[in-house]
């Protein structure tokens, strides 16, 4: 019998079927009271031989369907070689060099390991769950015999977590048991943000080739699960990281790698990773490393509101408090570019993660809007930091009459190359529904996707408005008192959410949201404001300068010393003490200053902004060809946003290019004067 399966959930309950029928594997109930199989002991010897396909330019992957490995996929790709999936534990056993980018949780991962083979199927995988065993061994049991055998190996994420004895996730759940150690949750309890999701840098314990170039910078994690350093699992250590408390980072025995992070989202230093391993061979030499104490680096995300124009063009538009058209006769949707080139451009200039809000979701079926899954999958195959994509997720039956759930939305944009999809309207309904009844129906599409891609994939996208008080008794909402009193002297102010792109306000607070949508499952929390949205004095201001060239050299000083209005402190900080997941502050900034305020005077664990990375995009193509190089390589906003908060003290992610040398880029300006 084969079972046809969606997502990791399925393969729960694929891998119960098939144990309870196999005399291969111990069957015991854990305090989940969910039937688990476990390995029997694995003395037994696999003798492993060179297959053809398994040439010097082919990398296996050990891909269970579970979740985003398209990245890991185009990154393998980028680095010129080809893949040969996993489909039986031969295909372990034979493999040159083997990649498992563990994705989903630590159960159904194991629940898989614990299967003979599968079969791929066009947007699925059917795994063998029963009857006459087609293959001698468990997909696991080539695997602890492929690591024993210290073969090329590298597991990245839960690829790491899985080689140890045991998780705390869902479980007690056994592991591979390779190295001594319990795999256990973060503790939000001690301040900190969980899942622990961004850029830190390692601290580098030993020598571990495939980390050569990565010296100081910063490598992207996303987990709320770790596995901590002990006296038994030392030897297999190569870097640790400090969230609160040392965890492991990396390990390393061998040929055997594995990574906590995401090399294949990490940018540069990432694909180097990745090329390590690839190439053990290379000669380059090792990056110094200062070793200095590294804290989660804020992120700076730029962010692309999508959609399609009155030519029937997908493009970036920007609203001004979400009013999209321009305001001329013509009465155009505002096109800042096309989506995929300018989310390479923001990649390049250093922007830690890239968000896609295809912000006409609320009333377009996603599904039956391709073009935004291509622009998913071409922008995946040169941009290698995370990539969010948000509107519409929701259930949706189309005019066929065939039923869509929100699952099957988000599966096709998480298959399309998304990491974390974004969830806006349906979040608010589920919310009310959930503060009404006090009930988790399982059914929302905030517990569907959570449950079956866990929540570090699920980012809850708010839209409020700030309603201004007199006396904050008026409503049943939480109030804060403002800093700046309203129009007319008042106070205090509750803060709306709206759904549908701001057109519908609902009886429900941001922070009655945010409290909410934690308890359903939310990862992440990206807190809009649309009173903010949008400031364009900075735009205005460039303008003028390239009109008036004796302004010109102001721009840059412009840039530092910030004219925008900036973040809505007030609401994020509300929000930031409602939960303990990250917090994204997105809406108004037009200076560095915004990003330097947001990240001292709150909680927040990036900073997103549109309006202030865009426009220059339409500015620069009206430059002469030497000011356009000139502002290519030293206006770059995000640049100068990151090298604003390096300055004041806030640990953010460089690019390596970004620490030319003053006399370098003196000089450069020199020769285009
Ligand atoms: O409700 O699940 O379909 O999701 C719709 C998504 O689209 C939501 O995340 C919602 O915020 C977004 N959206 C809907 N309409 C608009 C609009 O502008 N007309 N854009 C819209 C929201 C907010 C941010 C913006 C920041 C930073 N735009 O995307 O980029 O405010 O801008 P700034 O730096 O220029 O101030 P669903």
């Amino acid at each position: 019998m084969a079972v046809r399966l969606l997502g990791s959930s399925q393969m729960m309950n694929a891998a119960s079927s098939y144990s309870s029928s196999s005399s291969r594997m111990f069957v015991h109930r854990d305090n989940t009271d969910r039937k688990k199989v476990t390995f029997k002991s694995t003395n037994f010897s696999i003798r492993a031989h060179s297959s053809s396909l398994a040439g010097e330019s082919v990398v296996t992957l050990l891909d269970y369907g579970a979740g985003n490995v398209r990245s890991v996929r185009n990154a393998i790709r980028h680095l010129g070689y080809d893949i040969k999936d996993v489909n039986t534990p031969e295909d372990i056993l034979n493999a040159n060099r083997l990649i498992f980018p563990g994705v989903g949780a630590f159960a159904p991962a194991m629940d898989v390991l614990n299967l003979n083979g599968w079969v791929p199927n066009a947007n699925s995988l059917e795994f063998f769950s029963a009857g006459p065993l087609p293959h001698q061994f468990l997909l696991g049991e080539a695997l602890i015999e492929y690591i024993k055998s210290d073969r090329p190996f590298l597991g990245i994420c839960l690829g790491l977590q899985l080689l140890f004895e045991s998780s705390e996730e869902n479980g007690p759940v056994k592991g591979l048991g390779l190295i001594p150690g319990v795999v256990g949750r973060f503790d939000s309890s001690i301040g900190f943000r969980v899942p622990h999701i961004g850029w830190h840098a390692l601290k580098i314990v030993k020598d571990s080739e495939i980390l050569d170039d990565v010296g100081d910078c910063h490598v992207y994690f996303v987990h709320s699960y770790r596995a901590m350093p002990s006296d038994d699992n030392k030897e297999w250590i190569s870097s640790v990281c400090n969230y609160g408390e040392d965890f492991i980072a990396s390990i390393r025995r061998g040929n055997v790698h594995a990574v906590q992070f995401h090399p294949e989202k990490s940018g540069d230093v990432g694909l180097s990773v990745l090329r390590r391993f690839l190439q053990p061979t290379s000669t380059a030499t090792r990056k110094a490393s200062s070793q200095k104490a590294s804290k989660l680096a804020k992120r700076v995300i730029a962010c692309l509101d999508v959609r399609t124009n009155d030519k029937g063009d997908l493009v970036v538009t920007k609203g001004d408090q979400y009013d999209v058209r321009e305001h001329t006769k013509e009465n155009e949707v505002r096109n800042l570019g096309k989506p995929v080139e300018l989310a390479q451009q923001y990649y390049k200039d250093g922007a830690d993660e890239v968000s896609f809000l295809n912000i006409t979701g609320f009333r377009d079926f996603p599904l039956g809007d391709l073009p935004m899954l291509q622009v998913l999958r071409y922008t995946s195959e040169n941009v290698f930091v995370p990539l969010t994509v948000g509107g519409g997720i929701r259930d949706f039956t189309d005019a066929n009459g065939r039923h869509y759930s929100s699952l099957e939305v988000a599966s096709e944009y998480f298959r399309s190359g998304a990491d974390k999809v974004s969830i806006g309207s349906d979040a608010v309904y589920a919310a009310e529904e959930y503060i009404r009844t006090g009930v988790k129906t399982g059914k929302t599409s905030l517990e569907q996707i959570s449950r079956v891609y866990g929540n570090q994939a699920v980012v809850v996208s708010i839209d409020p408005r700030r309603v201004y008080l007199k006396n904050p008794d008026d409503v049943e909402f939480k109030t804060i008192r403002v800093t700046n009193p309203g129009p007319n002297g008042e106070e205090y102010a509750w803060y709306q959410c709206t759904v549908n792109g701001g057109r519908e306000g609902r009886p429900i607070g941001a922070y009655e949201l945010a409290k909410a949508v934690e308890e359903l499952g939310a990862g992440e929390i990206l807190l809009n404001c649309i009173d903010c949205d949008g400031e364009n004095e900075l735009y205005c201001f460039q303008v003028t300068c390239l009109l008036v060239p004796q302004l010109f050299s102001g721009i840059n000083d412009f840039l530092l010393s910030g004219q925008g209005k900036g973040f809505d402190l007030d609401l994020i900080q509300l929000v930031s003490d409602a939960v303990s997941i990250p917090v994204i502050a997105s809406s108004g900034a037009g200076a560095v200053e915004h990003f330097s305020d947001v990240f001292k005077k709150t909680n927040a664990s990036a900073a997103l902004a549109a309006g202030i990375f865009h426009r220059k995009e339409v500015l620069f193509s009206s430059a002469s060809p030497q000011l356009f190089q000139f502002l290519m390589e030293f206006m770059i906003p995000i640049r100068s946003v990151k090298e604003h908060l390096l300055k004041e003290g806030v640990e953010v992610r460089m690019l390596t290019a970004d620490y030319l040398p003053q006399d370098v880029q003196a000089e450069k300006v020199a020769a285009i004067r």
